[in-house]
């Protein structure tokens, strides 16, 4: 019987990772990124695998959670759900980003659960012999696709503690056109985003404008993460108008988005004004933003996903998907889920470009066309490669790194950088 299968042990690994030094509104990415591997054993031996934050806070109620989950079945995940919300709280004393929801402890109970839930659903699959976007009600697309996410960059990091990356500088427009044009050569991504709010917004809108005229036709997106006024976000749309898709959270707060759809034609996305569905009722109410850029990581798992997808249906928004550094588990993961929801609108931003080293056998995910191949073997269609766990584990014990902070990662390369927000 299926149901007499149960989790009898959790394992949590942290790893770290190369990542470039990647530029943003809060700073600079330090050259290690951090995650989490959570794999659940069953009472029958099979192993069930997710991937989530890897920071010191995370690691700690992921600690907490371990017990919650024990003895459970794998398709016990309301029961797995209620006992979180029972006993995982808001963590005090941790480096919170405004540009990465994924940082803020009040998300606790939803990014455990997210990270619980997709494991177990990686058991069911395996159980029952079906892909995970089956056990979601089947996929309405055989691959999604995703964009290329471009950053402005430094050739190489501050104290060089590896040799650098292949991407060189990203700063100037040209240099920009060139990262451009390599991530689509290499990955066919058929849409452009641009993480902005790091230089003076004409500079931004520049890189902008040397996009679209280097690649007509090509859907582009810029992302200032709320490091632009609401002046500075209603001069700048004039121009943007043209050249953009849409437009991610220049300006900080629900009620700035709001009145800034009143200056421009663009649809304005988000990531950092609707991250819970409280937050939801109000933008919705506003009706400041029109499309989501949705993340399962701290939105609650897989389901909630889904349940948010039709509430965008609902609400008549657009849907995408957001991204921090990640490996190929939660690639995965976001494969299964945006493939199941009909009302995907947009291409989904990963950091995976960026990324290296990997932990799943058989080495890093391929891009057909800048989409991703919905897998159809039973689960969650990857395994992980337990040398490449342990050495990224080793990294992890020897990197020194134990909570993102891109600000103070930056004021190693500009001692005065303050990190204010809104910056222009
Ligand atoms: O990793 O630098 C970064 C990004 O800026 C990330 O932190 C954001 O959360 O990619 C994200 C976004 O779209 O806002
Ligand atoms: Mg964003």
């Amino acid at each position: 019987m299926t149901r007499d299968i149960t989790v009898t042990q959790v394992r949590i690994t942290p790893i770290a990772f190369r990542d470039g030094p990647l530029l943003n509104a809060a700073g600079i990415h330090e050259p290690w990124a951090l995650r989490a591997i959570v794999e659940l054993e069953t009472s029958d031996g099979r192993v069930g695998i997710s991937e989530t934050y890897g920071d010191e806070p995370m690691l700690r109620v992921l600690e907490q959670a371990r017990t919650l989950v024990l003895g459970l079945s794998p398709f016990d995940l309301n029961r797995m759900e209620e006992r979180v919300r029972g006993a995982i709280k808001p963590s005090p004393g941790a480096v919170e980003f405004e540009l990465a929801p994924g940082s803020h402890t009040a998300k606790n109970a939803a990014k455990v659960i997210s990270t619980l839930e997709v494991a177990m659903l990686d058991l069911q699959g395996q159980i029952v012999g079906a892909p995970i976007v089956d056990l979601l009600g089947g996929k309405v697309r055989d691959a999604v696709p995703y964009s290329a996410y471009l950053f402005f960059k430094y050739a190489e990091h501050v104290d060089q503690p590896y040799a650098p990356d292949a991407w060189g500088e990203g700063l100037s427009p040209q240099q920009i056109v060139a990262q451009a044009r390599r991530m689509i050569d290499l990955y066919g991504f058929q849409s452009i985003k641009l993480k902005g709010g790091v230089f003076e917004p004409a500079h931004e809108i520049a890189c902008m404008r040397a996009l679209y005229e280097a690649f007509p036709g090509l859907p582009l997106r810029l992302d200032p993460n709320a490091n632009w006024t609401l002046e500075t976000s209603i001069a700048a749309a004039p121009e943007l108008d043209e050249l953009l898709e849409y437009y991610e959270d220049p300006c900080p707060g629900l009620a700035g988005m709001a009145e800034l759809a009143k200056h421009t034609r663009l649809p304005l996305a988000t990531n950092m004004v609707i991250t819970t569905m409280d937050d939801f009722r109000r933008g919705a109410e506003m009706g400041s933003v029109k499309v989501l850029l949705s993340d399962h990581h701290y939105w609650g798992g897989l389901r909630a996903t889904q349940t948010l997808a039709r509430m965008c249906k609902l609400w008549d928004l657009g849907m995408s998907m957001h991204s921090n550094s990640h490996l190929g588990i939660s690639l995965m993961a976001m494969t299964h889920v945006a493939a199941s929801i009909p009302n995907l609108t947009y291409a989904c931003d990963t950091h995976y470009p960026w990324q290296e080293e990997e932990v799943i056998k058989g080495g890093r995910v391929a891009f057909d066309n800048g989409a991703v191949r919905v897998p159809t073997t039973p689960g969650l269609g990857v395994e992980l490669d337990r040398e490449r766990l342990a050495e990224l584990h080793a990294q992890y014990l020897s990197c020194g790194v134990r909570n993102r902070d891109d600000l103070t990662q930056m004021r190693k390369y500009e001692p005065g950088f303050t990190g204010k927000n809104p910056r222009f």
